[in-house]
């Protein structure tokens, strides 16, 4: 076993190899971007370099300082993780090159499936099921056209240097071949730098299984499949294993193609062969294709890890460091199921906006695999994907596991960003989701259910209207509160679009009613957690900056408008000054007719114990003074209006 190896790699997947390495007595360097020496991998690490710039290619893919940064600290070996350099042959080959040890396939086993042409040729040579179709070398229109109408439309046109569905088109009829195929052409000439196409039977309802292969060079064996049918624009969101409605022969049959493909390319170490499973008629032995073999270890691997308790990243390491692999295929065994669910902060009510922000608050429920690149305080920046954790959780049946996978999602508490959380609960729900009658296109054909924003209700907007006021925190500020609050506090939310309004009323110690439009939520804190209208709530209020997190069954993020600002451009065309909460008004400056600047104070609100400054949003006129110094008023109560100046 080596004593030390580098892992050039960030986030999650760099602290889930440090765990494994530390596991085994292997010392473990990071290396890391500007942004991320901070970061959870680099506290972890035994030694950490800097390597560049925030941007991937002015660091996690400068591949001749990663090695430098091996060599200077006496590291034997460089785990790629995944993505960055993790299939880049170049790279393997510099690593060998300077003396040290891939912990990956061979630069010649990545290059024989980095084309699809090539790969399947390969494949169809080994006895492997492919789609049929055509990926010949003639790339005249012509023929590639006469090849279409010989597999039978519908069919796909796949850039062979292909990803993520780029360079990709799907084809009805011969009509519109021709427009297909130089559109395909050109978009995989601007992504790969090559324009050479496949034609493959489009296959209807596809479902995603993939096969977990591991070589050591003299064989291979296979882990089970991964159901990965889940997905939205070639992006993973929940995994499993096994793969739902699987039969014992079929699994048998895409077990043995997925070792031929390994084997067929002399294989070593983690590996993934994907195939494309026609399930309109449900699962068959004779329906399921070669699509493409990720040479690499994947992010979907713990739900392998979950059902057959091997970790392979321990079984990378042995198999790079010169043991054979561990256990033969006949001793491979799994039981029950496991889920996983890609935590990203992201907005799904905006079109999955990807999302940045501090994480002022991250737990997970007690029992949860959670692997995770970021710790409470950390930050997802706008440099690297924003996924925050992979939630992963099993049991003895897949709807043992679903239910152990709500929960999971359910008691997730995360503040400082949107998340995509609720999305994936109620995906967890979704009715053939949970049957297991699952197809890539299942989340596109209910979308709009699945992303619909929930709305915050009673409760929720009470909890934040607290939390809003400094009243959520805990019974320390109370007695000073009461000294000064008034019967009454209108406070002023959004959430999303919508304005909200409620009205808090302290009660007594710790006891509030909050009216929230005609319902009236009585909240009493007890014991650090909240009882509402009689019944506990399992949830919690946090406040970060004027933004408050409410996380509860779902969770809700407000805004609690800066009465600092709000003078300003949040009233409207800005002729109207509102008070921006509940208070005293202190000082009227303004004088009906007077000519006013942007910027202008126009009065001063004393509110919660701080004076703040109304300005003009606008140049104008003062049209009316509606208040007198001295007077206490109502939050969104109008102050001075303003008209323009002509
Ligand atoms: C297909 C297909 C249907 N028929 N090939 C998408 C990504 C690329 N690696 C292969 N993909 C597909 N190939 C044939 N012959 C449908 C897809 C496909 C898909 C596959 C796996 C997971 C999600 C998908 C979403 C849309 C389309």
């Amino acid at each position: 076993m080596f004593s030390r190896i580098l892992i050039a790699n960030r986030g999650e997947i760099a602290c889930r190899v440090i765990e494994t390495a530390h596991r085994l007595g292997v010392d473990c360097v990071a290396v890391h971007s500007d942004v991320d020496a901070g970061a959870k991998h680099v506290a972890m690490a035994d030694a950490a370099v800097a390597i560049g710039g925030p941007a991937p290619a002015d660091s996690y893919l400068q591949g001749a300082r990663i090695i430098a940064a091996a060599q200077a600290t006496g590291a034997q070996a460089i785990h790629p993780g995944y993505g960055f350099l993790s299939e880049n042959p170049d790279f393997v080959e510099a690593v060998e090159a300077a003396g040290l040890v891939f912990i990956g396939p061979s630069a010649r086993a990545i290059r024989a499936m980095g084309l699809k042409d090539a790969a399947k040729a390969l494949m169809e040579k080994a006895g492997v099921p492919v789609v049929p179709g055509y990926h010949g070398a003639d790339q005249d229109p012509a023929r590639l056209a006469q090849e279409a109408g010989r597999i039978g439309y519908p069919v796909l046109i796949k850039a062979v240097a292909g990803g993520g569905g780029k360079g990709m088109r799907r084809v009805e009829g011969p009509g519109d071949f021709d427009d297909a195929l130089a559109s395909a052409r050109a978009e995989a000439s601007t992504a790969f730098g090559n324009a050479d196409v496949l034609i493959e039977k489009y296959v209807d309802k596809p479902r995603h299984i993939e096969v977990q292969v591991f070589g050591d060079g003299n064989g291979a064996v296979h882990l089970f499949e991964r159901d990965c049918s889940l997905q939205r624009r070639h992006q993973k969101v929940i995994e499993e294993a096994p793969a739902p409605g699987m039969t014992p022969d079929m699994r048998r049959a895409m077990g043995q193609a997925a070792v031929r493909a390994a084997e067929a390319i002399g294989y070593s170490g983690a590996g993934t062969v994907e195939f494309i499973v026609d399930a309109s008629e449900g699962l068959r032995e004779d329906r399921f294709y070669f699509m493409e073999m990720n040479t690499r270890l994947q992010v979907e691997h713990p739900v392998t890890e979950a059902i057959t308790g091997i970790d392979l990243v321990e079984w990378q390491l042995r198999v790079a460091s010169g043991e054979p692999l561990p256990v033969k295929q006949e001793h491979l065994t799994f039981t029950g199921h496991a889920f996983e669910a890609r935590l990203y902060a992201e907005d799904v009510a905006k079109g999955f906006l990807p999302a940045t922000g501090v994480l002022s608050h991250l737990a997970f429920p007690p029992g949860v695999r959670a692997d995770s690149g970021v710790r409470p305080g950390d930050a997802i920046s706008p440099w690297y994907d924003p996924m925050i954790a992979k939630v992963i959780v099993q049991g003895p049946t897949r709807a043992a596991a679903l239910v152990a996978l709500e929960r999971a999602l359910r008691g997730t508490r995360v503040a400082g960003t949107v998340t995509n959380i609720a999305f994936l609960a109620r995906l967890a729900a979704q009715p053939d989701f949970v049957a297991g009658d699952v197809d890539t296109a299942l989340i596109d054909r209910h979308l709009a259910t699945l992303a619909a924003d929930p709305a915050p209700g009673p409760a929720e907007i009470a909890l934040a209207a607290l939390a809003a006021l400094g009243l959520a925190e805990g019974a320390g500020e109370m007695g000073g509160f009461a000294l000064w609050v008034p019967q009454s506090w209108q406070v002023a939310l959004r959430h999303g679009e919508a304005d909200l309004t409620a009205a808090v009323r302290v009660i007594g110690p710790e006891r509030f009613d909050v009216t929230v439009g005609d319902t009236v939520v009585a909240l009493e804190r007890q014991g650090g957690g909240w009882v509402v209208d009689g019944q506990r709530m399992a949830g919690e209020v946090v406040m970060h900056g004027r933004q408050i997190t409410v996380m509860a069954r779902d969770a809700f993020v407000f805004d609690h408008p800066d009465p600092l600002d709000r003078g300003g451009a949040a009233t409207g065309d800005g002729s109207l000054i509102e008070a921006p909460m509940p208070g005293l008004v202190k000082a009227v400056l303004a004088r009906p007719g007077q000519a006013v600047a942007e910027g202008d104070r126009l009065a001063v609100l004393e509110a919660m114990k701080v004076e703040h400054a109304l300005l003009a949003a606008r140049d104008g006129l003062v049209a009316e003074v509606l208040v007198t110094e001295g007077e206490q008023v109502e939050g969104g109560a109008a102050l001075i209006r303003l008209e323009p100046q002509d």
